[in-house]
């Protein structure tokens, strides 16, 4: 398991038996159709992404139950052993499916860029701000191009280019360094969201990320608790050091 902290992220193959991927997979479906409906909208106009699966009513308490139980199981709490120095706590889930326009074009980035920061903040933040994607394919999918080690080092000149669209780059240009992890269905991605990295879209893919961070107060900020899972569901959980804090 070494290499996530001087690589940015860990590939692990056929991490999932099917049993575990087919105890979540209907309930994903039943969420991501759901969503349809009320965001088509948004679909409409490119967006790839859905998230906070365990709030709201998409779901039942059950479904919900089931989703916590996968998140909390004890194979992954191993590989977060492995990840975070300190136990991190949960953040939310999302879901990535294909742009609606198959023009559409992807886009480098740090989900860093987006929190407000200064790019000095950003710099600095990326040595002690941890946000770490765990990737789980539902089908094989082109996956996630990603810069290895930019977790905790500053971008190329081109490269911060590219992702700032400045100079002429455009967000979805080529990155020499960037590295494809292609995904199949079993395998878990785990990488850093600090990271220089982009979406691959394509073959309808379906993926569902689950989101860890550390436990500290500038992360504890981005934590919509309606995420979390209520009492009743709490008590049929293990691993709940998780949405301890
Ligand atoms: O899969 C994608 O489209 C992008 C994923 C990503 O950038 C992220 O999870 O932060």
């Amino acid at each position: 398991m070494a290499g996530y902290e001087e690589q940015g992220y860990l590939y692990l193959k056929n991490f999932f038996s099917e049993a575990e991927i087919i105890a979540i997979e209907n309930i994903l479906n039943k969420f991501h159709i759901k969503w349809l409906e009320d965001n088509a909208v948004y679909y409409e106009k490119g967006l790839l992404n859905s998230h906070s699966l365990t709030s709201g009513n998409y779901l039942n308490e059950e479904e919900k139950t089931l989703l916590f139980k996968f998140i909390t199981q004890n194979k992954l709490q191993t590989i977060l052993k492995t990840v975070f120095s300190e136990t991190p706590i949960f953040l939310n889930t999302q879901l990535f499916f294909d742009p609606k326009n198959s023009e559409q074009k992807n886009y480098w980035h740090r989900d860093i860029q987006y929190t407000g920061m200064s790019v000095e903040e950003q710099k600095k933040a990326i040595h002690n701000q941890n946000v770490v994607h765990f990737r789980i394919p539902m089908k094989k999918e082109s996956g996630i191009e990603l810069i290895p080690k930019t977790h905790r080092e500053w971008d190329l000149p081109e490269e911060f280019d590219v992702r700032n669209s400045l100079n002429g780059a455009f967000p979805s240009d080529d990155l020499q360094r960037g590295k494809v992890v292609g995904l199949n269905r079993g395998d878990l991605l785990v990488f850093s969201a600090n990271m220089i990295h982009r979406g691959l879209y394509g073959h309808n893919r379906f993926s569902l990320d689950i989101l860890f961070c550390d436990n500290i107060p500038e992360m504890r900020n981005f934590i919509d608790r309606n995420n979390y899972p209520s009492k009743e569901i709490l008590e049929n959980l293990g691993n709940k050091e998780m949405f301890d804090f």
